[in-house]
């Protein structure tokens, strides 16, 4: 800004110059303004404020709560909250337990703090709870502020997931609620007025693994493969202080084989081939940690060295939060806040929503299939034309055979004719020839006869005419 200004300046002191004229209407002409744009969009952002949907999902216990308060560093989750662990204290009336919440936190003064909860089945619209297991969907919203910047945070958690004797589907509450979640969003901006489009999809959201220390369970890999193609997947390994650093190392490597076996996606910073070195290597080295192996604390404990720290206090000593040497915590703050927020946020509506979106086009054309949609979908159609296609040969397949049977049947005809002909001339032959034979017989008779003939009986004049007839014949 200032060496524009300086220009600027210029331009009319030294106006009397015309080359120096030149030169300074081109660097004018040269400035068009968007360098002020991160200054502006700085300050709008600012006004708005910035919006994080995180989805935490786990078992009961495994932290999520402490986690996320540690993340934002307040008492965003209540842990009294006595819906959380209550699985039974829920009817069908998600309103009750929302007045429930509005008490409790209205007690512990959480400001700005809703929570909302809804059983996820009611929302599909028949009425009936189709999952075996109890799985709820609970948002909790804070609004929190930090230097003048505000941040609207919300916390969608399922409590009740895995806890039930089969779990096989209680996967489906979870991806029940980010589907409605970009439904919302797509109805939001099909409406004719747009301008109150509020986010409310989900940018990330948090795996929280059991520090078992062996491999990933059937529920993790199940869960995972659910969402993978909907969200920005961070799989975490909870209470990690509850691990060994050797068995942490390991069990990184177990998952991130098992996750990689899969073929869950799990979520990655684009590196910018533009990015300066420092941003590289910090990117990488939040990538190397991969999947974090995290603890959570709002308590500050007092180190050995006297400092007052964020941490988890043991008879062998203390663990620190924010130390990068004794948890992946730092690492996963800066991805989720610090560094990757924009991006979390870039991806969810680029790329997750978006084929979210195009899917549920393509699938409504499909659905409305005995209209006149039926045409444009592709499938159908291909699948109409084969049908046709094999009618059509099965059509001339049976015409084929019929004319081929019909030629078999007239050469048979043919053949039997013949053969009747044949009998029939080789009768009339065989007759003939019985007939001739049977005349010669009759001539040789006769002149055995003549021979036998006393010879006094003189021979008629008449005679060698005959005899030579006979002769000749
Ligand atoms: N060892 C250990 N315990 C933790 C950690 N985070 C939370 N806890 C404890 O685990 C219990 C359950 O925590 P909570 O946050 O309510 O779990 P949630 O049910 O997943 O929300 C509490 O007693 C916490 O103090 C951690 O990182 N390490
Ligand atoms: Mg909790």
């Amino acid at each position: 800004m200032s060496t524009v200004a300086e220009h600027h300046h210029t331009s009319h002191s030294a106006g009397n110059l015309p080359q120096d004229i030149k030169i300074i209407k081109k660097v004018l002409n040269g400035y068009v303004g968007f360098a002020n744009l991160p200054k502006q969009w700085h300050r709008k952002s600012v006004r708005r404020g910035f919006t994080l949907n995180v989805m935490a999902i786990g078992e009961a216990g495994l932290g999520k709560s402490t986690l996320i308060n540690t993340l934002f560093n307040r008492d965003m989750m209540n842990n009294k909250n006595r819906n959380e662990f209550d699985s039974n204290g829920f009817g069908s009336n998600g309103n009750d337990a929302e007045d429930d919440d509005v008490d409790e936190n209205g007690g512990e003064d959480i400001e700005g703090t809703e929570t909302a909860e809804t059983k996820s089945s009611a929302r599909n619209g028949d009425g009936i709870n189709s999952t075996s297991s109890n799985v709820r969907i609970k948002t909790t919203q804070a609004e929190i502020e930090e230097n003048g910047v505000k941040l609207k945070v919300s916390i969608i958690t399922a409590p009740g997931f895995g806890e039930s004797i089969n779990n096989f589907d209680s996967w489906k509450p979870i991806v029940d609620e980010i589907n409605s979640r970009f439904d919302s969003y797509l109805e939001a901006e099909s409406r004719i007025n747009r301008s109150t489009v509020v986010d409310n999809r989900v940018h990330a959201f948090l795996y929280f693994i059991e520090p078992t220390g062996h491999t990933l369970r059937s529920l993790d890999i199940t869960l995972m493969k659910q969402v993978h193609e909907k969200v920005n997947l961070i799989p975490i390994i909870a209470k990690s202080d509850t691990l060994t650093d050797e068995e942490i190392q390991q069990f990184k490597k177990a998952i991130l084989q098992d996750i990689h076996h899969q073929g869950i996606k799990i979520f990655k910073p684009a590196d910018f081939e533009n990015d300066d070195e420092e941003n590289i290597a910090n990117t990488n080295q939040i990538i190397n940690k991969f999947p974090f192996a995290v603890i959570g604390s709002t308590k500050e404990v007092q180190t050995s060295d006297g400092r007052l720290v964020r941490g988890r206090k043991y008879p062998w000593g203390i663990i620190e939060v924010d130390n990068e040497d004794h948890n992946d915590f730092v690492q996963l703050r800066q991805l989720l806040i610090r560094n990757f927020l924009e991006e979390l946020k870039e991806t969810t509506s680029n790329k997750l929503y978006e084929n979210y979106r195009t899917e549920k086009l393509k699938r409504m054309g499909i659905e409305q299939d005995d209209s006149v949609f039926k045409e444009f979908d592709p499938l159908t159609k291909q699948e109409e034309e084969r049908a046709l296609h094999e009618a059509k040969l099965a059509k001339m397949e049976a015409e084929m055979k019929s004319v081929f049977q019909q030629k078999v049947s007239e050469k048979e005809k043919k053949l039997q004719r013949s053969e009747a002909d044949l009998f029939a001339r080789h009768k009339e032959m065989k007759d003939k020839l019985t007939k001739q034979i049977k005349l010669l017989e009759e001539k040789k008779q006769q002149l055995e006869k003549q021979k036998l003939l006393p010879p006094e009986q003189p021979a008629p004049v008449s005679a060698p005419t005959k005899t030579r007839k006979g002769f000749l014949r």
